[in-house]
């Protein structure tokens, strides 16, 4: 997969729907007074007119240049909807047949397939044929102009309100010149209009990177989307699904995928929605969702004991990016998933191949949520090695099962010993600077480790022709010495932070720390010693 713009790595509230510019600008002003970190907001289908897609209803949008423009300058942006169905019409240009009937999926005769969708009768574009692909694409235009950098792509199944849930099987795709029946082509209906959209998006931006996200795919999907796992529903059972969901999608390659986050159906509550957002941190792609007429599922939602504790989870996104970006850039060069089950890590250890209620994120940090109602302590298996607890900085024995105490609002975390884990501070979108970095060093005694920090721009392209930082850090770990040497690489890009602290956790002596640090890029050191064993 492409590397994701870095703000579609951020916290993203969305609900079906927020109806009006109105709704969505007290929704922003909500967040802004309670500071909230938030970096999107969704739009479903009531901001279309008559479920017309590029289009807004122009009584409760009325300026939506104006609205993005001004959210933007909070760091938010705006991510529409657009469905395959086009509603039916020759009032509406983009399906005014004359000129755009070519485009549309037809039966073998020539006459174009209509099936109902939100808009009604609707005409579906043939997203096996370049030239469609390419008209679609340009039609983008009108949401780039106004200011969007990412679409969400919905019921591309494509999924028709029928008996059958989607599109005749007897209609033909043109398939630039290869033509097959929806049939034979359905299950890539889907992938095709994500790469559209991507490619669509992609042209219109210059050099800005595209964000699609969308719910039907096939393997490759990867390279165009981000994948939410549908319509799941308020149920802790469905928390529980959501992470061998997750991780068999990342094991076939989809790298940046999630549930929508406190379910999306059903009535959510205050614990669901903690446990859910606490699940949330760690998910690569992190949106809460609910449906038309569900109790609403922001997170002030259910009074101000689970407000805040869902509040401190979502600023801890913000605190993990550093580490996460690092994930997703090893995602984008290699495939490997960003949340990962155990056994990838510890393919040796049988223990670990039935485990689904734990989870990795890269090779160094081990999560184990609570997915029960009422529940404060679970079993956790820690693979082979010495754990440290995110929070206590505890250290636990690998190679057996721990119970472990995790009151509301604790996600039990542990990380690796020998980690090296590059932290920021919270703050209110990615589009404020990071002025901190703080690198988390867990030496392992008698050990070394190398870690290469990575940083870009976040934004551009440029990345793709070289232009980012990237420090190589190697400590070397003897029983009461830690030597620490940092490389730094600045390649057309140089990053924000104005502080590079180094936290040393472990009890040493600082006499006994030797820096060797040419280009000075640690500005301080601290000794977190308050370690004990268990
Ligand atoms: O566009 C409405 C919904 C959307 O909110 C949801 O996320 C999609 O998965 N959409 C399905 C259409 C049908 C909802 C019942």
């Amino acid at each position: 997969m492409p590397l994701p713009p870095k703000w579609s790595l951020g916290y993203h509230q969305s609900r079906y729907s927020y109806k009006s510019e109105k709704e969505v600008r007290e929704l922003v002003e909500t967040f802004k007074a309670k500071r909230v970190p938030l970096d999107a907001i969704y739009l479903d289908i009531h901001y279309m007119d008559e479920y017309r897609v590029f289009t807004f209803d122009s009584n409760r949008f009325p300026n939506p240049k104006k609205l993005i423009e001004e959210l933007r300058k909070d760091g938010i942006r705006v991510v529409p909807i657009v469905d395959p169905g086009v509603k039916a019409g020759e009032n509406y240009p983009i399906y005014r047949e004359e000129t755009n009937e070519s485009h549309f999926c037809k039966y073998s005769k020539g006459d174009v397939y209509h099936g109902d969708v939100w808009p009604g009768r609707s005409a579906f574009p043939d997203f096996t044929n370049e030239k469609t692909r390419r008209w679609w694409g340009k039609q983008h235009k009108f949401y780039t102009d106004l200011g969007i950098e990412g679409v969400w792509n919905d019921m591309n199944e494509p999924s028709v309100f029928n008996e059958t849930k989607t599109m005749d099987l007897a209609v033909i795709h043109e398939n630039n010149g290869q033509p097959k029946t929806h049939g034979e082509l359905h299950n890539i209906y889907g992938m095709m209009m994500g790469a559209t959209t991507h490619e669509g998006l992609k042209d219109e931006l210059a050099n800005k990177r595209p964000f699609v996200l969308i719910r039907a795919g096939y393997a490759g999907i990867q390279r165009y989307a981000t994948v939410w796992t549908g319509d799941n529903r308020s149920f802790w059972e469905h928390l529980q699904m959501a992470l061998p969901m997750c991780m068999n999608l990342e094991l076939s390659g989809v790298a940046f995928c999630g549930p929508d986050v406190g379910g999306f159906a059903n009535d959510s509550n205050g614990e669901l929605l903690t446990r859910w957002t606490q699940v949330g941190l760690f998910t690569p792609y992190f949106r809460n969702h609910s449906v038309l007429n569900s109790i609403h599922q922001e997170l002030w939602s259910f009074g101000t004991r689970y407000e805040e504790m869902i509040k401190r989870y979502i600023e801890e996104r913000y605190v993990w990016l550093p580490y996460l970006y690092n994930v997703f850039k090893e995602a984008s060069r290699t495939g490997m998933p960003v949340m990962r089950p155990l056994l990838l890590e510890f393919p040796y250890d049988e223990q670990t191949v039935n485990i689904y209620d734990q989870f990795m994120v890269g090779e160094d940090v081990l999560v184990a949520p609570i997915l029960t109602p009422s529940t404060n302590h679970r079993v956790v298996y820690l693979p082979e090695g010495t754990w440290i607890d995110y929070w206590t900085d505890q250290k636990r024995v690998g190679g057996k099962y721990h119970l472990v105490y995790a009151d509301i609002d604790t996600l039990p975390i542990f990380i690796k010993e020998g980690a090296i884990i590059p932290l920021t501070a919270p703050k209110a979108s990615t589009n404020e600077k990071d002025k901190q970095l703080f690198i988390h060093l867990y030496p392992q005694a008698n050990e070394s480790k190398s870690y290469t920090l990575y940083e870009d721009d976040g934004l551009s392209l440029n990345h793709e022709t070289g232009a980012c930082f990237e420090c190589d850090i190697h400590m070397e770990a003897s029983a009461d010495q830690l030597t620490i040497t940092t490389h730094e690489k600045i390649n057309g890009y140089s990053p924000d932070w104005e502080e590079r602290i180094f936290i040393i956790h472990g009890a040493i002596k600082e006499e006994n720390i030797r820096l060797n640090d040419k280009m000075q890029f640690v500005s301080r050191i601290l000794i977190k010693d308050n370690a004990h064993d268990s």
